[in-house]
């Protein structure tokens, strides 16, 4: 805008922001997720603003679940459609996963708002637009419950990434494998998900991508000793042990 300049310390920060205001304004974002992405931006300097090292591990475990899943799904709320939706298109192309949409403030206006942007954007299926197919997962107090018969109900495998947890916690029950981006390491998504991404949105599903197109080198059985081998409650610890040694040493601690 007009009033951020090109040099501020903070550009990328503040452009994003502003982009999210305008998503408001176009119906894409809710209200509410300009609240959730400042706790987001929150936590993303207590890790330094990039990809730790030790999330690589949940980035290449989440890219093998869902290359080797049956039925793979990447489900977008206002957020996710918001910061990346090519990227969001371009990792449903590499892992064969199916776009849906699925809204915490859900209405036929976002939906619309969400799938117009998604289509520009390139996606060439969308699920959970179609009222006719809508199925319900009653575990779910909230919109989320309303769900594609086709997609998310049937789903082996569900990307949800920016999540309220309820619904991560209803999937698991429900035997779905379910990966989370969340940059705050403590929120009940991130402990209750079976992969759990500790990093910025906009940085980590690029990174599943190219993980993706690497594994796709590897074969099925290979892919599965990738997942098979990942311990979420083991990389939970590691990120929070990242982010204690970070502050330590910016403290100037000796370790
Ligand atoms: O589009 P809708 O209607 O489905 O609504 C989406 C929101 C995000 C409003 C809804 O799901 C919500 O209220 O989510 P929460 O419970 O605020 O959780 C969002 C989590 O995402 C928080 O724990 C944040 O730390 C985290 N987060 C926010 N922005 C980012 C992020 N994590 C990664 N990258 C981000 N850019």
């Amino acid at each position: 805008s007009e009033f951020l300049p090109k040099d501020h310390p903070r550009y990328e920060s503040i452009r994003m922001r502003e982009h999210l205001v305008d998503m408001v304004d176009a119906k894409v974002l809710a209200p509410e997720g300009l609240i959730a992405h400042g706790r987001g931006e929150a936590f993303d300097y207590l890790i330094g603003e990039k990809t730790p090292d030790c999330v690589l591990g949940p980035i290449r475990a989440a890219a093998a679940a869902l290359l080797t899943a049956e039925r793979p799904i990447i489900s977008l709320n206002g957020n996710a459609a918001a910061l990346c939706p090519e990227a969001m298109v371009e990792l449903a192309e590499a892992t064969g996963a199916k776009l849906e949409i699925n809204l915490f403030y859900r209405s036929r206006e976002r939906i619309e708002a969400i799938t117009k942007l998604m289509e520009k954007a390139g996606a060439r299926e969308i699920l959970g637009t179609d009222e006719a197919r809508q199925g319900q997962i009653p575990e779910i107090g909230s919109e989320r419950k309303r769900v594609d018969s086709e997609g998310i109900l049937i789903a082996d495998t569900v990307f949800v990434p920016l999540e309220d947890g309820d619904r991560t916690e209803a999937l698991v029950k429900m035997g779905k494998r379910v990966i989370t981006i969340d940059l705050n390491p403590l929120s009940r998504t991130s402990r209750t998900a079976s992969i759990s991404i500790m990093d910025h949105i906009v940085r980590a599903v690029p990174a599943m991508t190219r993980a993706a197109i690497e594994l796709k080198k590897l074969n099925k059985t290979e892919c599965l000793t990738v997942l098979d081998g990942f311990d979420n409650d083991k990389a939970f610890a590691e990120a929070l042990r990242f982010i204690s040694a970070r502050l330590k040493a910016l403290a100037g601690d000796a370790s």
